[in-house]
């Protein structure tokens, strides 16, 4: 099943002392808690029994940095930095170890971390792309619906028509929240679809058209003239649009994931990224990666399968639930 929705959890916005799986920042924590255990898990036991910290915490810090996937320059950088602080004496005990590492990963997020400006026009259109599977239309489905409480007119476009039953299961799922669904059939041409979406868009007074696209076709050079067309009939028909097209990416396929980010940047200009599945890997480092060998601006985050677990990027919130110690 594509869409699978929990129920709205209390609004609550990160609280100090909101643990477990309750609250905002209780299911961020624990959305990152195989990557928060691999990066800084029982790192007050690699210091303990030492007097100071030395080059060998620092080279354990390293090996962990590398197995989330930071990628080696990144890691090579924050090492670096590191060990100039420990020679200065700035790092003479964990806590003070772990202010200089929350540092550096704010520092390695900030190219990153720009605020999205949503409903900036009127439909505001929003395409979304990504190969198959990692998860463009559940978190098209989260959107509809955090969008929707927002008070906003949801209308969603069924470009994906390669893929079998893809069309309908956005249809059954519109009709039962209420937020209409642009489709023709199977093997339709989803430029067409788009065309009829703008219009309808327009036409119904909606603020917010959000473009599934598909993930695959028989080959990826079709993708890709597919996607570009569908942006075309687009702009043709409401200039400026898509407002934002964002890249969908699978936190658990690692590196591969900034070759799809350079690869769909390169074919049709993305404005965004959505990192999903965070919470099934102990490679979340791979944010840091993206930020630090692609730049573009990090939207939303995966982190379960829940509405409230697709939530706006924010650099802090992150960095911290990585460093948060463990109860
Ligand atoms: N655990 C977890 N699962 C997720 C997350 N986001 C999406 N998924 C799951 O990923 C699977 C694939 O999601 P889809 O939305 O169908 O992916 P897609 O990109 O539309 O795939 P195609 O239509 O085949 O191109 C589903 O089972 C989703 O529930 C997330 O943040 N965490
Ligand atoms: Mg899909």
């Amino acid at each position: 099943m594509v869409f699978g929705f929990k129920n709205k959890s209390a609004e609550e916005d990160r609280p100090e002392d909101s643990g477990g799986d309750k609250g905002l920042w209780g299911r961020l924590k624990s959305g990152l808690s195989r990557t928060r255990k691999g990066l800084t898990g029982g790192l007050a036991g690699l210091v303990s029994g030492k007097k100071k910290i030395d080059d060998e915490v620092l080279d354990a810090l390293e090996t962990r940095l590398l197995s989330a996937d930071m990628g080696v320059e990144l890691t090579m950088e924050i090492i670096a930095s590191l060990q100039t602080r420990l020679k200065r004496n700035q790092l003479s005990d964990v806590d003070q170890l772990l202010a200089a590492l929350r540092e550096e990963l704010l520092a390695a997020l900030a190219p990153v971390s720009k605020p999205v400006e949503l409903y900036s026009a009127k439909p505001w259109v929003l395409m979304m792309v990504g190969v198959n599977g990692v998860g463009k239309t559940t978190t098209i489905g989260k959107l509809a619906k955090q969008f929707q409480s927002d008070g906003k007119r949801v209308m969603l476009s069924a470009g994906d028509t390669f893929r079998a039953a893809a069309v309908e299961q956005l249809q059954v799922w519109g009709e039962r929240n209420d937020i209409p669904v642009i489709a023709q059939g199977q093997d339709a041409d989803p430029a067409a679809v788009s065309f009829d979406a703008i219009n309808a868009a327009k036409a119904r007074d909606i603020d917010v058209l959000l473009a599934d696209t598909a993930g695959r076709l028989h080959t990826q050079s079709n993708l890709i003239a597919e996607l570009q067309k569908i942006k075309r009939v687009i702009a043709r028909e409401l200039p400026d649009a898509p407002h934002e097209t964002w890249i969908v990416i699978d936190a658990t396929t690692g590196q591969n994931g900034l070759v799809q980010a350079q690869q769909f940047n390169e074919a049709v200009g993305v404005t965004g990224i959505v990192l999903t599945k965070l919470d099934g890997t102990a490679k979340g480092g791979i944010t840091f990666a993206i930020a630090h060998k692609l730049g573009i601006p990090i939207r939303y985050i995966g982190v379960g399968e829940g509405i409230d677990d697709l939530r706006l990027f924010d650099a802090e919130d992150f960095v911290d639930s990585l460093l948060a110690v463990e109860e």
